[in-house]
């Protein structure tokens, strides 16, 4: 099989050229359905092309559970290697120019160096994530009953001086936030107190927010259970709106779609932090019972599109302090995770097209005559409607693929990984 480097721009013309011709044949039949519903499909696709969102760099490697982790082929060994594989993402999807990293899993010891190299890729970097969740080799003192909200000042000044570690790293990526996730709580009721433990909380983070350069934002990650499974300290999105309203303007809620129980009315979530002004950002991916990180849109699609509409709506209202950083945080266990973040970026922009292309002024209309099926179907009418040739033609008018699996796969990049980078067989569980 002769192997191409999916990232060229000749490879990318030369897989594109076989699909333009159905690809402009496609976008003027919907161009025309589309006219007709008043909505001109260039201002789609512009607005489709100018979207972005973050890659996760724990993304690109095989994920897995507490049970097992099975590795792919050409699985990347350190920062660099990932990078080179956001940058297959980045260039075959046009969506995707920067990378959000996770300290220590992406720490090196030449954070300039690895500016360059990415810069290189034309990536640059989103949110850096802090790591109190785990116990790494030599370190003095351990989370294993919490961390910014230990009990003991000396685990929480660790837990601290980590997150301000995460921000130096930042500085020299040119990163312009901190996303702050812990798994702190309780498995037992009596096993902590549960408003001494929130106090703790705001203490230490207002110690990492007094580090904070004066135009980054702190993004507080909340989520319902896991690996706390009575009581999380940070648990739904009143416990991160109440901690960033008492830390400061630069603090922020970001929303993991998966952090919440099964049925929760996300999307509501989404608008009372709109109206809030301290919506942060997204973690997206999808999931049927727990924090299961799938595939954006692979589950509940519809759901994926009732939040684009809120922040659709919101940014058509010009929503004050609303500057949303979308990522992308999922663990791909059974299939090749380039392949699942490219398809999940465009799943992202496609929810985001079905959204803008909804008919407001009949929507408010139907809404303020309290025509309750009208309203629906006129909301439900932006995601019945197949906008894929938005997509593609966004991705076309970039230089990126207008098939950007097919393409991944002509390369042969799995295999040329395969060859360059020797597998580990590595047994037993854990998320990376
Ligand atoms: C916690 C979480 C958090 C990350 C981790 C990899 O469940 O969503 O955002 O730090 O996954
Ligand atoms: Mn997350």
């Amino acid at each position: 099989m002769a192997f191409a480097d999916p990232r060229d721009a000749n490879f990318i013309a030369s897989a594109n050229h076989p699909l333009a011709a159905d690809l402009a044949s496609d976008y003027s039949h919907l161009g025309e359905q589309l006219s007709r519903r008043g909505v001109n499909i260039d201002e789609i696709t512009n607005a489709v092309a100018g979207f972005k969102v973050a890659i996760p760099s724990w993304g690109v490697g095989t994920g897995g559970t507490r049970f097992g982790r099975f590795p792919g082929a050409g699985e990347p060994r350190n920062v660099f290697e990932k990078l080179d594989d956001c940058g297959v993402i980045s260039k075959l999807t046009g969506a995707t120019p920067t990378v959000s990293l996770h300290i220590p899993w992406d720490r090196t010891d030449d954070y300039k160096a690895l500016r360059e190299y990415a810069a290189r890729h034309g990536l640059g970097f989103d949110a850096m994530n802090s790591n109190t969740f785990q116990d790494q080799p030599g370190q003095p003192l351990s989370y294993k009953y919490g961390s910014l909200t230990h009990t003991d000042p000396a685990v929480r000044a660790q837990a601290v001086a980590h997150n301000l570690d995460c921000i130096e790293a930042g500085k020299q990526l040119g990163s312009k936030a901190l996303t702050v996730w812990i798994g702190d709580g309780a498995n037992f009721p009596g096993q902590s107190h549960l408003g001494r433990a929130f106090d703790r909380y705001l203490e230490s983070t207002a110690s990492i927010y007094q580090a904070l350069p004066d135009d980054w934002r702190m993004f507080l990650e909340h989520k319902m259970y896991e690996p706390a499974f009575y009581a999380t300290v940070i648990q739904d999105w009143g416990s991160s709106l109440l901690a960033a309203r008492e830390l400061g303007p630069k603090t922020f809620c970001l929303v993991d779609l998966g952090h919440h129980a099964p049925n929760v009315n996300i999307e509501m979530i989404v608008s009372r932090l709109v109206h809030a002004q301290r919506l942060g950002g997204f973690h997206f991916n999808d999931s049927k019972y727990g924090d299961d990180d799938l595939d954006a849109g692979s589950v509940a699609p519809f759901r994926l599109f009732l939040v684009f509409n809120e922040l659709v709506e919101a940014e058509l209202a010009k929503a004050p302090n609303f500057s949303p950083a979308h990522m992308l945080d999922q663990s791909h266990n059974v299939t090749d995770p380039i392949e699942s973040l490219m398809t999940s970026a465009i799943e992202l922009q496609r929810a985001y097209a079905q959204a803008l292309i909804i008919d407001r002024k009949a929507l408010h209309q139907y809404r303020i005559g309290n025509d309750a099926l009208m309203a629906a179907q006129t909301l439900k009418r932006g995601f019945t409607t197949d906008v894929s040739p938005i997509l593609a033609q966004a991705r076309a008018s970039k230089g990126a693929a207008i098939d950007p699996v097919a393409a991944y796969r002509k390369s042969g990049y799995r295999a040329q990984c395969g060859e360059k980078r020797p597998s580990k067989q590595s047994f037993g569980g854990g998320i990376v």
